[in-house]
């Protein structure tokens, strides 16, 4: 570890980055111009090591940040609680700075590049005063994968470095491959509450009123102010691995996506892998570490939230996952929806706004433990809320935030495939697109080709959940799951898409799937099963990259025929509305939604390509003539 503070040294100006494990110019120099900017006490290189992650984990015990709860349950772990003001990403504070408001689109909150940064260097300037500045050098990917691609996060919160040290490879190896390219991507993020002389800290400092999390996706930058949650502040995450990630992607030819990859065996044992896009908090962690209730079928998980995926040489199309460890939603996570992410978290976990059993507590799970909705029927007595309140079953509030999260490395989990870390990635043989609808969705549907496929990607909508600040339950159109994590033009980034889909030939592309695991019956209870039971959509889905099952033709697109999708063990009644209401196109309705779709794609500004006109046409033509 090296930190240099200001009382370790007797120059006039004592902190430098002298003590820098790097002689990289373009490294010492950055760092340096920051550390002139920011001001803080102290630098720290982080190194990623087991000392160092313990180390400040200690000193956020110390701090009040944390709370090292029973490690008879789960060994070296922490609790922390944010400010009620700081729990989720906060999309309207959210930029993309591009050169011009058109390539940032109009989906994206642009600002004027030069005027953001005046007005956030303004902000910057003193903001680590009385405290540390962390160096935290990170690799998105497999350490010297040809798909990886690395970054510096300068932070002065200890909460997002140990965080970072489970979501990326992160220290001194990365450094290494940082210097060896010359080339990072420059993350820069500050908690924005510098602390006075002899002034007391807070366990959560944040700075709400002036969050702002900023994108310069022409010289990859990210600023990022004010906030310490998840996505705000884990700058590898949504903020590189999605928005900076798909400019240079789309610069490139390859893809940054927000989907999960699993790897399914059936009984036949040919493994294939898929993708899968869902909008935050629609069961993506669920759904990449499902036990399937089929006999005779093998999930296993390779990524839950990020593929970065890119061309063989074999003309296939090769998903890693950006990401280390899972920053998964707490709530709701259960023996029952999820035993694999339960038996991941036995240790070495950060779980952040979930609810927890005071030190004196008895029951079930024990004193100084965590709980969280669903973990069990009977909530344990006493509890303490994620606002460190006492909590009752008969409180009108939820005992954890809705966006509660736990922070785990991913090979912890019984169920992450062997090939996870693979350089080469895994050759993608489907992508499913799905939203939260309680309508109109089927459950499955095929696309009859790559440009059908982009057309229901793009016109995707789902219900808006707690993983961002603002309403929770209004229908938006989210294409691709990518609306808040585009990082440029939402036109450009479909005629990517498009582009992508005559990089190869027909037939090594993936086939393209559209799904909806939430729809509602009458009494607004979920009609589909969900969970492993979403294995059964699996099949259908590798059976007809296999060639081997039905499918009919319908205006939308290709839906499983009679009996092929294998519904067996699940009781007669619930067959029967699984055919008539999930595996059925309603014209009617369709025919309704046209005029929003048009509306929609408009919206979405002139560089969308006329060929998803087009497709919105012979939907249109395809439903007046069912
Ligand atoms: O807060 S994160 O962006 O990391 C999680 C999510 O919304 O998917
Ligand atoms: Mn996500």
């Amino acid at each position: 570890m090296a930190t240099t503070t200001a009382q370790e040294s007797d120059t006039e100006d004592p902190i430098t980055t002298g003590a820098a494990p790097t002689s990289s110019r373009v490294v010492l120099e950055w760092v340096e111009q920051w550390r002139n900017i920011l001001q803080p006490d102290a630098v720290h290189w982080c190194d990623g090591s087991p000392q160092e992650y313990d180390q400040l984990c200690n000193e956020m015990v110390a701090a009040g940040t944390f709370l090292r709860i029973n490690p008879d349950n789960h060994p070296n772990s922490f609790l922390a609680l944010s400010d009620p003001r700081d729990v989720a990403r906060v999309e309207e504070q959210t930029f993309i700075a591009a050169a011009t408001r058109e390539d940032a689109g109009p989906t994206n909150n642009w600002r004027d590049p030069t005027e953001l940064k005046e007005k956030l260097l303004a902000d910057f300037s003193g903001a680590m005063k009385g405290r540390t500045l962390y160096v935290v050098p990170f690799c998105m990917g497999p350490l010297g994968s040809h798909i990886s691609q690395y970054g510096i996060q300068l932070t002065d919160s200890p909460y997002v470095v140990v965080n970072m040290d489970i979501m990326t490879r992160m220290g001194q190896s990365a450094l290494k491959h940082i210097e060896a390219k010359g080339q990072f991507v420059r993350c820069v993020h500050s908690l924005g509450y510098p602390l006075a002389a002899g002034e007391a800290d807070v366990a959560w400092p944040c700075n709400p009123d002036k969050r702002c999390i900023a994108h310069f996706p022409e010289t990859r930058e990210i600023w990022s102010f004010g906030s310490g949650y998840g996505g705000n502040a884990l700058l590898g995450k949504k903020c590189f691995a999605l928005r900076i990630a798909s400019v240079m992607a789309r610069d490139d030819g390859w893809m940054a996506e927000h989907m999960l990859i699993l790897g399914v065996t059936p009984p036949n044992g040919e493994k294939k892998y898929i993708a899968a896009a869902f909008p935050s908090q629609c069961g993506k962690t669920n759904m990449a570490m499902m036990v399937p209730s089929i006999p005779g079928w093998k999930v296993e998980t390779v990524g839950d939230d990020i593929a970065w995926m890119r061309f063989g040489d074999d003309g296939q199309l090769y998903a890693i996952n950006p990401e280390a460890g899972f920053f998964g939603v707490a709530p709701g996570t259960s023996d029952k929806t999820n035993p694999n992410a339960l038996k991941a978290l036995v240790g070495n976990c950060i779980f952040t706004n979930v609810a927890h059993t005071p030190p004196n507590a008895n029951g079930f799970v024990g004193a100084d433990d965590v709980w969280w909705e669903d973990l069990s029927e009977t909530p344990p007595s006493p509890l303490m809320d994620w606002h460190g309140q006492n909590w009752q079953p008969d409180s009108d509030r939820p005992a954890a935030h809705p966006n509660a999260r736990f922070t785990v490395p991913a090979a912890q989990a019984p169920c992450i495939a062997p090939e996870w870390e693979d350089p080469k990635g895994v050759p993608i043989s489907a992508i499913m697109f799905g939203g939260r609808r309680a309508d109109a969705v089927p459950l499955v549907t095929e696309a009859r080709d790559w440009e059908h496929g982009v057309f229901l990607g793009a016109i995707m909508s789902s219900e808006t959940t707690a993983a961002a600040a603002g309403a929770v339950g209004k229908i938006r159109f989210d294409p691709f799951a990518m609306l808040p994590f585009m990082g440029y033009n939402v036109g450009d980034y479909i005629a990517h898409w498009l582009e992508i889909g005559n990089s190869t030939s027909p037939e090594q592309l993936p086939k393209l799937f559209w799904v909806n695991w939430f729809r509602r019956d009458s009494d607004n209870h979920f009609i589909w099963p969900g969970f492993g039971d979403n294995a059964r959509v699996v099949k259908w889905v590798v059976e007809r990259i296999q060639g081997t099952a039905e499918a009919m033709d319908t205006p939308l697109g290709l839906l499983p025929a009679p009996d092929s999708l294998d519904l067996s063990g699940i009781d007669a009644e619930l067959r029967e509305q699984i055919q008539a209401e999930l595996l059925t196109c309603d014209p009617d309705s369709w025919s309704e939604e046209i005029p929003r779709l048009k509306q929609h794609l408009e919206q979405l500004g002139n560089r969308v390509p006329r060929k998803l006109f087009d497709q919105l046409d012979s939907l249109k033509r395809r439903l007046e003539t069912a």
